[in-house]
């Protein structure tokens, strides 16, 4: 419609004035230097940490995820083309508190560790795992910090070309925009057949990074798993799979060691916060208790909620079916103490 087309051309205006490949300089320093090993960066491990990685060493972590799961000799990917591309995700996501580049690569390395250590990736081809990796990597790029909801409610352009997952429709694109130039394309030299396939798997996968898509499949996932569902091959099941592992690695920040999961829980909180602002100052409305700064004692009690809500029972029957991701679900169990202690206080 008209509509929809005005919208899309605000979109692709608004994105042209951020949207930036990476530079030669970059992509040749990175191809040219050598890649630490995976132990060094603790990729196997559910206890994962960013921090103290400085933003080069990010982009060497994410290669030594392709190079240990050999997906650059399996799909002929040229090794300059996966720097450029890395580097130019990266400087797609925006410099928000939470949803950045850092929480792409976490989202990236807790795959990668659900893979490996969880011992999932038996159950994937490898263009399935190419297709996860890559999904989580651009699961939030071009995040603004602020939800559905709120695109809803100012009526964001994005808003009106995309009613419903609007953000994650958004990211797909941005995820699209990218690969769509020569030197930035990893999938150049797969068939056309594996082509389609690949982005198949990339869009399903972003798409159920939203939340309410979640809530949509748990049951049907859920039900499966009751009927002791182990045969994960048909397409259908398949993609309920790895929407499941989607979003069990979207909120893993909640199952990391406390001190991490503490620093984490503040930065959602803060970028929650901001978008309370801007809903005061632009729509002159009230934030949900959530984005309410005036409210942060509650957080505690809202990590409870959300820890009991969302994610002990995704890792629960994830852990049942998959022992070997048992970590996940301990870790949050852990943490849930430790939030119930200081919502005790208040
Ligand atoms: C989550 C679903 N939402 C629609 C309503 C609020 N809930 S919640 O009550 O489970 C909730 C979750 C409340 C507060 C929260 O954080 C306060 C700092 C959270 C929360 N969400 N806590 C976390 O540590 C993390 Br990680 C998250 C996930 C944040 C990204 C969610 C993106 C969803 C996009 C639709
Ligand atoms: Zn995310």
């Amino acid at each position: 419609s008209a509509c929809k087309l005005m919208a899309k051309q605000k979109v692709a205006l608004e994105c042209l004035s951020y949207h930036a490949t990476a530079s030669n300089d970059d992509t040749l320093r990175l191809t040219s230097e050598p890649i630490p090993s995976a132990e060094s960066y603790n990729l196997y491990s559910f206890t994962f940490i960013d921090f103290d990685l400085t933003d080069e060493d990010t982009c060497r972590a994410t290669i030594r995820m392709f190079k240990q799961c050999d997906l650059i000799q399996k799909f002929h990917i040229p090794y300059e083309v996966l720097c450029r591309w890395i580097l130019s995700v990266k400087k797609n996501y925006r410099p928000v508190k939470y949803h950045n580049w850092r929480h792409a690569l976490n989202v990236a390395q807790t795959m990668f560790a659900m893979l490996k250590t969880g011992k999932m990736e038996q159950f994937m081809t490898d263009l399935e795992i190419l297709g996860l990796l890559v999904a989580c990597l651009c699961h939030d790029l071009d995040h603004r910090g602020t939800n559905n909801a709120f695109q809803m409610k100012t009526e964001s352009p994005l808003a009106i070309l995309y009613s419903t997952s609007t953000m994650e429709h958004h990211h797909f694109d941005q995820c699209v925009m990218i690969l769509n130039s020569d030197s930035n394309n990893i999938f150049q030299n797969l068939s056309m057949e594996d082509y389609r396939k690949v982005m198949k798997v990339v869009e399903s996968a972003i798409l159920s990074t939203d939340l309410a898509v979640y809530f949509k499949k748990k049951n049907k996932f859920m039900e499966l798993i009751d009927e002791g569902e182990f045969d994960w091959q048909s397409e259908e099941k398949k993609e309920l799979l790895c929407g499941m592992m989607m979003t069990a690695c979207d909120v893993s920040a909640i199952a990391k060691p406390w001190e991490v999961q503490h620093r984490v829980a503040k930065l959602v909180a803060d970028e929650f916060f901001d978008q309370g602002d801007l809903e005061r100052l632009q729509l002159n409305q009230q934030p949900v208790a959530m984005m309410d700064r005036e409210r942060k004692d509650e957080l505690p009690q809202m990590q409870v909620g959300f820890i009991d809500v969302i994610c002990l029972p995704l890792y629960k029957v994830l852990s049942d079916t998959f022992p070997w991701i048992m970590p996940l679900y301990e870790g949050t169990m852990e943490n849930k103490k430790h939030w119930q202690d200081l919502a005790e206080k208040v």
